[in-house]
C-alpha cells in the first residue's frame, strides 16, 4: 500500500493501516520541517476528535486542545453571539493547530515503525485500473524511481499527482470558483475575543479565529488579484479594526503578523473518489472553501473510511467497503459543501461587475437576522457548524 502525501489525511490513514497490520510506506514531495511548520487549519470537529482518539491518535490533541463553542457576529445591525457548543448536537470544537496534529501523527507512525520517504514527490501513477499499479516518484537529487503497490492512496492535496493521474473521462469534476478573496493572516497576538469572530461590513469580510493563547488567525476579504505583501502590518491592522468596529466593541490586540496568504475562495469535488487501485482522499478528493472549517476534518473522516474499507479488503478479502468508499465519502463532502456555500453567501456581498445587488444584500441580512432571533435557524446552524 503507498500512501501519497504527509498531511492530516496521509498521516491518519497510515496510522490506521499500521494499527491493522497493513504493511503502507509514505511518500512525501517536502522535508519533515515542512511538513511540520505548515500552519493552516485549527478548528477540529467533534467527530474529527472522536476518530483520533478511538484510534489512539489524540495524546497533543487532549492536552493541547481547547475546547471552543461559541462565535459572535457583528454587522451594521449590531453584535450577537451563538453558543453553538450547546446548541443543535450539543458538540463544541476543538481547537488545536493542524501543524501540532501532523507533527503528532507524524511521530506515531515513525514510532510504530511506519516508512515515510521525505523528499520523495510522486509524479505519476500508472496502471491504476490494472494488475500492476506503480507509482513514479522524483527524489530531491532529481534521480527517478518506482513503488509497486496494491492500493494507492492519493492524499496529496489539490495539486498533487493521485489527481493528474486520473485519465480524463474517469472522474467528472464539479468546481465553483466562488469570485472572493481573502487575505490570511496568523498573528503572533492573544486572540481578542473569547469567540469565533464574523464580521460583515460594508468594505468586506472580517474574522477572527484563536490558534492559541499567544497565536491568533484573522482574514480579511479583499480583492481577488491582491498581493499578500500589499500592505504594512499597521494598514492591515487598521483595516481589522475598522471591519471588527473596534471603535464599538473594543480594539484588536494586536502583534507582529508571521504569516500572510491569499485565497481564492473555490470549491470542486471529483466524482467518483476511485479509479481502480487508486483512491483520493482529502484534498485531492474535493477542495472546499475555509469559509467553515471543513477541510482537514473531511480529509480525517475520508482517511478513517478508507482505512476501515482497506483493513476489511487486505486482512478478510471484503471488498464491499472499498467498494462503498467513494459514495460513503460524498454523502459527507457534499453536506460539508453545502454549509460551506451557505456561509459564503452570508459573509460576503455577493460579488459582481456591478458590485453588490441591492436585492441580495436584503436577503443577506434577512439570513443574518434569521439566525440571530430563531432557535431552529441557530440549532442547524450549530448542527452543521460542528458536524459533518
Ligand atoms: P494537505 O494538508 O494539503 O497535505 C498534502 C500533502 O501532500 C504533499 N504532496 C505531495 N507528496 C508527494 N508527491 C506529490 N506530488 C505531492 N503533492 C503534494 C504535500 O507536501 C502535503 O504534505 O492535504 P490533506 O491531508 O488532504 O489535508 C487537507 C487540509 O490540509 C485542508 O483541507 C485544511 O487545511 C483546510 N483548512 C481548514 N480545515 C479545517 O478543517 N478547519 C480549519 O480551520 C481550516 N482552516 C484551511 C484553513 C485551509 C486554509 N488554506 C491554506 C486554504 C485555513 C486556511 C488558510
Amino acid at each position: 500500500m503507498v500512501i501519497l502525501g504527509a498531511g492530516p489525511a496521509g498521516l491518519v490513514l497510515g496510522n490506521l493501516l499500521l494499527r491493522a497490520g497493513i504493511d503502507c510506506a509514505v511518500l512525501e514531495r517536502s522535508g519533515r520541517d515542512d511538513v511540520q511548520n505548515r500552519a493552516r487549519a485549527g478548528f477540529l470537529a467533534a467527530n474529527t476528535v472522536r476518530i483520533l482518539a478511538r484510534n489512539g491518535l489524540d495524546e497533543g490533541l487532549r492536552r493541547n486542545g481547547q475546547e471552543h463553542g461559541v462565535c459572535e457576529f457583528r454587522t451594521d445591525d449590531g453584535r450577537f453571539r451563538l453558543d453553538y457548543g450547546r446548541l443543535g448536537s450539543g458538540d463544541p470544537h476543538t481547537v488545536y493547530p493542524q501543524h501540532e496534529l501532523v507533527t503528532d501523527l507524524l511521530a506515531r507512525f515513525l514510532d510504530v515503525g511506519g516508512r515515510i520517504r521525505f523528499d520523495t514527490e510522486a509524479v505519476a501513477v500508472s496502471g491504476a485500473d490494472g494488475p500492476t499499479p506503480s507509482v513514479t516518484v522524483r527524489e530531491a537529487d532529481g534521480r527517478t524511481g518506482r513503488w509497486r503497490a496494491r492500493y494507492v492512496a492519493a492524499c496529496d492535496g489539490r495539486h498533487g499527482a493521485g489527481r493528474r493521474s486520473v485519465p480524463t473521462g474517469a472522474v467528472r469534476r464539479y468546481h465553483r470558483d466562488h469570485g472572493v478573496s481573502w487575505l490570511g493572516l496568523l498573528a503572533e497576538a492573544p486572540p481578542s475575543l473569547d469567540a469565533v469572530g464574523y464580521a460583515l461590513h460594508p468594505r468586506g469580510y472580517a474574522g477572527h479565529m484563536a490558534r492559541s493563547a499567544e497565536i491568533t488567525r484573522y482574514y480579511l476579504q479583499c480583492p481577488r488579484d491582491a498581493r499578500a505583501d500589499a500592505w504594512s502590518d499597521e494598514r492591515v491592522w487598521d483595516e481589522l479594526d475598522v471591519r471588527m468596529r473596534a471603535p464599538e466593541y473594543g480594539p484588536l490586540v494586536r502583534g507582529r503578523l508571521v504569516r500572510r496568504s491569499v485565497v481564492d475562495l473555490a470549491s470542486d469535488v471529483l466524482e467518483p473518489l476511485r479509479h481502480g487501485a487508486l483512491f483520493l482522499v482529502g484534498d485531492a478528493a474535493a477542495l472546499i472553501s475555509p469559509s467553515a472549517a471543513k477541510g482537514a476534518n473531511l480529509a480525517v473522516l475520508e482517511a478513517e473510511i478508507l482505512g476501515q474499507a482497506l483493513a476489511a479488503a487486505l486482512r478478510r478479502g471484503d471488498r464491499a467497503a472499498l467498494d462503498g468508499y467513494s459514495d460513503r465519502c460524498l454523502a459527507h463532502i457534499w453536506r460539508a459543501q453545502e454549509f460551506s456555500h451557505w456561509m459564503i453567501g452570508l459573509l460576503h456581498e455577493p460579488p459582481g461587475p456591478e458590485g453588490a445587488s441591492p436585492f441580495e444584500a436584503r436577503l443577506r441580512r434577512s439570513r443574518i437576522r434569521a439566525l440571530r432571533d430563531s432557535p431552529t435557524q441557530q440549532d442547524w446552524f450549530a448542527e452543521s457548524y460542528v458536524g459533518i
